[in-house]
């Protein structure tokens, strides 16, 4: 099915109505209740439904994130918002005490999300040339203005977080992936192993949803166990790395920081900063081939590695499917499409809708409802649709969009959805579900 005029209509009002309601003014909230803070990479996806509505409002959130960068370069994963909770009972425990790096102003964590930044850039950019004008002018003024502070986010990502130049970002905590409690990170948490920690303790489970649906106090102990190992050598990157019990490269964020310094270049030479495009094509390259490199011959998935272990991680989820994030050799990507678009994955007879689930339903991994290991992710349909049209696979592109339209017609913006049912799961009005709805509906 895809929706007809009425529906379109009603899903894009019911979409901009939420990102109305999440509007901090120069932040938007994640979600309402559970996560009312401004995420890094929810923000970069927030930006590309606000430029359909809104550039300059856009504009704001990416200069609100970017006033929270810490002077090595990194982006922190979470800007908190004063007063405000959701389920994390002290933003204090997560990092956001001060650091020597973290600008004074805001509070923030001490980790990192994937860089997916220069790709909403980009978006924002392609609207406001379909506007011209004092849009044009506004959006050309502004990423002259912070085209600096972006770039220095990928020049940390790539010589801090890949300091061998292997091409693939070290990550030092599950939620620096995006993919919390993915069955990608099982090995490497359990060669976590918390010493002195005061236990997590949920502030309110009310508004969480099935407990069963996220990750246990267990898990959350271990989470909070890396913060505390990083906050003791002061978030300082070369003695993170002595000291953190978790480290992993992750291909997932390695794709999206190829594909976004590719576009970051683009974006450089259209603004008269040419003088980068040489050092950004060069990363986008580096890690688009460090991706393709973990592709696993028997599987044709793309692989994490456990630097701790010294081991792959083949587990059967949607980062697997990273180099059609990458883009690249063109034989990898039809063979990438084609798994993707059969029987193990969006082809699967028992789904709801033609849309990839978090973990394959053929693997043991998967669970249909909990947070990263089944349920479908709209905003990665969104980043997987980009990456599409991009390399012009304009049939999964197809696929993607009417099912992500249908999926979405519920206009609960759910945070994730069952795969089999297609039940809205988790947060409900998840600003970056919205976002999502806007930019299929064009
Ligand atoms: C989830 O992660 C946060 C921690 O960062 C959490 O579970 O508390 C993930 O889905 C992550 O990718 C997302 O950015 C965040 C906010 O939507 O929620």
């Amino acid at each position: 099915m895809t929706l007809g005029e009425p529906q379109q209509r009603a899903l894009h009002d019911a979409a901009v109505q939420v990102l109305r309601r999440n509007d901090l003014g120069t932040r938007t909230s994640a979600a309402p209740e559970l996560y009312p803070h401004q995420w890094s990479w929810d923000s970069a996806f927030v930006a590309i439904g606000l430029a359909r509505i809104d550039i300059p409002r856009a504009i704001t959130e990416l200069r609100g994130l970017l006033a929270a960068q810490w002077s090595t370069g990194m982006l922190p994963h979470i800007v908190f918002v004063p007063g405000a909770h959701g389920y994390l009972p002290d933003a204090e425990r997560w990092g956001a005490q001060p650091a020597a790096a973290r600008p004074p102003a805001v509070r923030t964590s001490g980790i990192c999300q994937p860089p997916a930044q220069a790709i909403a850039l980009q978006h924002v950019l392609d609207r406001a040339r379909e506007k011209g004008g004092a849009e044009l002018a506004a959006t050309e003024a502004f990423l002259t203005e912070t085209f600096d502070g972006w770039l220095a986010w990928h020049r940390w990502l790539a010589r801090v977080r890949d300091p061998d130049g292997v091409g693939l970002v070290e990550i030092h905590h599950g939620w620096e992936s995006g993919f919390d409690n993915s069955p990608r990170w099982d090995g490497p948490y359990s060669r976590v192993r918390p010493g002195t920690v005061a236990p997590f303790v949920r502030r309110d489970t009310d508004h969480v949803g099935d407990p069963a649906e996220r990750p246990s106090d267990e898990e959350y102990t271990r989470y909070l166990w890396l913060i505390d190992q990083m906050r003791s050598v002061d978030f300082d990157d070369e003695r993170v790395r002595d000291v953190i019990d978790f480290r992993v490269r992750d291909v997932f964020f390695s794709a999206v920081l190829a594909a976004a310094s590719e576009v970051l270049a683009d974006i450089g030479e259209e603004i008269g900063r040419g003088d980068a495009t040489a050092e950004l094509r060069e990363i986008a390259v580096r890690f688009r081939e460090g991706v393709a490199a973990t592709v696993d011959p028997c599987t044709g998935l793309a692989r994490d590695f456990d630097v701790r272990s010294g081991e792959w991680i083949g587990k059967a989820t949607i980062a697997g499917f990273a180099p059609l994030v990458a883009g690249g050799d063109l034989e990898l990507l039809s063979r990438q499409r084609t798994l993707l678009l059969g029987e193990h994955w969006m082809g699967h007879g028992v789904l709801r809708y033609p849309l990839p689930p978090s973990t394959s339903p053929m693997s043991a991994d998967f669970r249909r409802r909990t947070c990263w290991r089944g349920p479908v992710w709209p905003f990665l349909n969104m980043l997987l649709g980009w990456a599409s049209a991009r390399d012009h696979a304009w049939d999964l592109r197809a696929v993607l969009r009417d099912a992500s339209l249908d999926q979405l017609a519920d206009r609960t913006f759910g945070e994730y959805y069952e795969p089999i049912t297609g039940e809205s799961l988790g947060s409900r009005d998840q600003a970056w579900t919205a976002a999502a709805a806007l930019e299929w509906l064009g």
